[in-house]
C-alpha cells in the first residue's frame, strides 16, 4: 500500500484553494494511486470559513484523502511536508503602496520560510502562487537554507496555459497541438510570452509539425498584441469577474507540480518561475520564470535557445524589474 505523503496549502480558505482542494483530493496532481494528508494554512480570522472547507473536503468521500488538518499555525501546517503550494498572500488593498504590499508579503514569506526550514521534509517542493510570486519565493529560499534552492518555484504556468490558448485558439487548433510556449520572467506585466520556439500540429491540414511563427504568418501580432494580451490577462478577468482568476490559477498550480512530480514529457519543456543560475544572461538569485525540462523531480533550464534582439529587450525588462523588486525586499528585511 502506498503510504500518503503530506501536502500543505496556504491560504486554504481563499478562492484558488477552493478550486486546488477538489484536484489535490481526487488525484489529478499526484495521481489516482497516492494518497494524500492535507495540511491546510490560514490566518486565525479565517478558521471559521476553512472549517467550512474541511466540512466539504469531507463531504466530497473520496478515498485517497486521508487526514485533514486545517491550522493557523506554520509549524504544524509545515510539519513533514513533501509539497507545499504557498497560495495564501496578503491582497493590495485600496491605497496601499507597492512598497507596503511588498513589506507585508515579505514578511509572511519569511515566516514560512523558516518555519519550513525547521519542519518540513529536506526534499519538499515549494510552488508560490500568491503575488508577488518570484519574489516571495526568493524569500522563501532565503529563509530555509537547510533546503536546496532549487525546492522553489513560483508559478508562471498560468501565463503558460493562457498563451498556449490564444496561440492554439488564433490558429483554430485544439490547445494540445501547441507545444513548447515559453513565459520568460516575472510573474506581473513585464512578462514575456515567447512563441518563436513553439511548434503547432497542423497534421488535419497537411502541413505537420511547423513553427508558431511559420504558423501564424505575422510577427506584429506575435510581438505586439499577443504579447501585451498575456501579459495583461490577468487584469482582464478581475475587469469581467470582480475577483482574480481563480479556477484557472488553480488548474496551474496542480499542473505545475505534478509535471515536478511526474516529469516533462519528452521534447516538451514547462515554464518555471526558478532560481536563476545566469542562464541567458539572467542575473543570478533572482527568481526567474525559464523553459525547463523535469526528470526524476529535478529541473533543468532549457539551454541553447536562439534569443533575438526582441527577445533580448523584453528579458532585460522584466529581468530589471525583478532586480528592483529584490532590492526593495532586501530592505525590509534589513534588520
Ligand atoms: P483570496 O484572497 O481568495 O485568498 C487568500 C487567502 O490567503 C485568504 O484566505 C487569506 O486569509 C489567506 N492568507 C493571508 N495571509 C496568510 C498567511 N500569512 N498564511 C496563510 N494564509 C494567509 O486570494 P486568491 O484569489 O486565492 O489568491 C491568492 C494569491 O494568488 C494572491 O496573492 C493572488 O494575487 C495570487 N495569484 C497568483 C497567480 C499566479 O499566476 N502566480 C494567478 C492568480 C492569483 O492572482
Amino acid at each position: 500500500m502506498t503510504e500518503p505523503i503530506n501536502v500543505v496549502v496556504t491560504g486554504a480558505a481563499g478562492q484558488i484553494a477552493y478550486s486546488l482542494l477538489y484536484q489535490l483530493a481526487v488525484g489529478s496532481v499526484f495521481g489516482p494511486e497516492q494518497p494524500i494528508n492535507l495540511r491546510l494554512l490560514d490566518i486565525e480570522l479565517m478558521m471559521n470559513v476553512l472549517q467550512g472547507v474541511v466540512m466539504e473536503l469531507e463531504d466530497l468521500a473520496l478515498p485517497l484523502l486521508r487526514e485533514i488538518l486545517p491550522t493557523a499555525d506554520p509549524a504544524v501546517a509545515f510539519k513533514d511536508a513533501d509539497a507545499a503550494f504557498l497560495v495564501g498572500a496578503m491582497p493590495r488593498k485600496q491605497g496601499m503602496e507597492r512598497k507596503d504590499l511588498l513589506a507585508a508579503n515579505v514578511n509572511i514569506f519569511k515566516d514560512q520560510g523558516e518555519a519550513l526550514d525547521k519542519f518540513a521534509r529536506k526534499d519538499v517542493k515549494v510552488l508560490v502562487v500568491g503575488n508577488p510570486a518570484n519574489t516571495n519565493a526568493l524569500i522563501c529560499s532565503h529563509y530555509a537554507p537547510s533546503i536546496p534552492k532549487e525546492n522553489f518555484t513560483a508559478m508562471t504556468r498560468l501565463d503558460q496555459n493562457r498563451a498556449q490558448a490564444l496561440v492554439a485558439s488564433h490558429l483554430g487548433v485544439q490547445v494540445d497541438q501547441v507545444k513548447n510556449v515559453i513565459i520568460w520572467g516575472n510573474h506581473s506585466s513585464t512578462q514575456y510570452p515567447d512563441v518563436t520556439h513553439a511548434t503547432v500540429n497542423l497534421s488535419k491540414t497537411g502541413k505537420g509539425v511547423i513553427s508558431v511563427p511559420e504558423a501564424v504568418k505575422d510577427n506584429e501580432w506575435l510581438n505586439g498584441e499577443f504579447v501585451s494580451a498575456i501579459q495583461k490577462r490577468g487584469a482582464a478577468v478581475i475587469a469581467a469577474r470582480k475577483m482574480s482568476s481563480a479556477m484557472s490559477a488553480a488548474k496551474a498550480a496542480g499542473d505545475h507540480m505534478r509535471d515536478w512530480f511526474n516529469g516533462t514529457k519528452d521534447g516538451q519543456w514547462v515554464s518555471m518561475g526558478v532560481v536563476s543560475d545566469g542562464s541567458y544572461g539572467i542575473p543570478k538569485d533572482i527568481v526567474f520564470s525559464f523553459p525547463v525540462t523535469i526528470k526524476n523531480k529535478k529541473f533543468s533550464i532549457v539551454q541553447g535557445l536562439e534569443i533575438s534582439d526582441f527577445s533580448r529587450s523584453k528579458l532585460n525588462i522584466t529581468a530589471e524589474e525583478l532586480g528592483e523588486e529584490c532590492k526593495e525586499a532586501r530592505q525590509v528585511l534589513k534588520p
